[in-house]
């Protein structure tokens, strides 16, 4: 079963890709200062991902249409983040949003749970 889902996933990951390039979600526009706002709260969150991965893409594709300069970071090539991700966010599931507020870091897991927390934060 695990071979399968990873089978899968090996098939289904290059297909969103394509997709996602194909059909790219199309960015809210907000008044300059309203982005300059948010382009500050997002230096606050980052996004560990596989760049394949059908549950990043979704995340992605929701930063995206958000208009959030989100930095992403790699958790299968690179290793530094892969143990970042492990010892501080607890599992090395992707995807995974840091959230850093006040000093305070947390880490949000399930791409339903990081899309609906990106869409009450920053939705217009
Ligand atoms: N239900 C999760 C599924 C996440 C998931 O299965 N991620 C895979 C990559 S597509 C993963 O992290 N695999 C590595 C691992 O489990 O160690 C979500 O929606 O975020």
């Amino acid at each position: 079963m695990k071979y399968f889902m990873r089978a899968i996933r090996a098939v289904l990951g290059p297909l969103i890709l394509l997709w996602d390039k194909a059909f790219p979600a199309k960015p809210i526009t907000r008044e300059p200062a309203a982005q300059g706002e948010v382009d500050e709260a997002a230096q606050g969150l980052k996004l560990y991902q596989f760049l394949a991965c059908p549950f990043c893409v979704t995340v992605r594709r929701q930063m995206k249409r958000l208009a959030l300069p989100i930095e992403t970071r790699d958790a299968k090539r690179c290793e530094e983040w892969r143990e970042e991700l492990l010892s501080e966010g607890g599992s090395p599931k992707v995807p995974c949003l840091r959230i850093e507020e006040a000093g305070n870091v947390s880490w949000l897991y399930q791409s339903k749970a990081i899309n609906e927390y990106l869409e009450q934060r920053f939705a217009a």
